[in-house]
């Protein structure tokens, strides 16, 4: 059946972050499951929807201009398309606005790309880098220690929830991949704590763990379709 949306998905948290954008929206749309370490995103098809080869990405079947469907990719562009299509989770005024986009592309400059190394080096890494591990947990630290600092006496990271905070929640989510304790950070834990306890990302943590095969157990084959180039050192 041809729902409002296609998310093109992988159990990530790019991927998550966009999951939850549809759960707390509550539109209808399917999952197209994409095997990142079968190296799906390669494909012919997926390839006209995110050029870049990586996802999330969607497909919205009922624009708003009632014209052919329209294709996103990249999270945040996905999460601003989304809550503009809907009105809701991004303040339409020029102050709210600026300060959701700023955190968002907070996430999407610093978190994400940091957190993302740290698992790397952690995790996926053939072979151990001391430096590389240590650069990057720090760094994720650091970042955690901005996120803290801007919840102090703050639900939100802007005024209302909104997809700013669904941005840094998925990669939160995963904080202990890249050596982070909450018990350290309590303005995020109560922060992430209170997300957590939305129905939307009950929902999202279901369906997500119906997606999930990555493992800390990177096979070779599994590499080499990730890393392709950098997987031989
Ligand atoms: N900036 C992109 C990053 C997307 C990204 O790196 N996605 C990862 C999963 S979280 C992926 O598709 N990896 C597949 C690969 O590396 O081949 C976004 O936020 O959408």
């Amino acid at each position: 059946m041809n729902n409002e949306i296609d998310l093109y998905y992988s159990a990530t948290p790019n991927g998550h972050k966009v999951l939850l954008a549809l759960e707390e929206l509550a539109i209808p749309y399917n999952i197209r499951f994409i095997d990142i370490e079968k190296g799906d995103q390669f494909s012919a098809e997926f390839d006209r929807i995110s050029p870049n080869n990586r996802i999330p990405a969607i497909v919205d079947n009922t624009p708003l201009d009632h014209s052919n469907p329209i294709s996103v990719f990249e999270s945040a562009a996905i999460l601003v398309y989304l809550a503009e299509k809907h009105q809701k989770f991004l303040d339409t005024s020029i102050r709210g606005r600026t300060e959701t986009m700023q955190w968002l592309f907070w996430q999407m400059a610093g978190l994400g790309p940091m957190a993302g190394q740290a698992h790397h080096f952690i995790h996926y890494a053939p072979v151990y880098i001391d430096y590389g591990i240590k650069r990057y947990v720090a760094e994720c630290a650091r970042l955690y220690g901005v996120l803290n600092k801007r919840l102090t006496n703050r639900e939100y990271l802007v005024e209302d929830y909104s997809i700013a905070d669904m941005a840094c929640w998925g990669w939160v989510m995963r904080h202990h991949r890249h050596n982070q304790n909450l018990d350290d950070f309590p303005n995020i834990k109560r922060w992430y704590n209170s997300i957590e306890a939305r129905p939307a990302a009950q929902n999202t943590r279901k369906i997500a763990r119906k997606y999930s095969g990555v493992s800390s157990d990177v096979s070779d084959e599994t590499r080499e379709v990730l890393f392709k180039g950098s997987s031989q050192i």
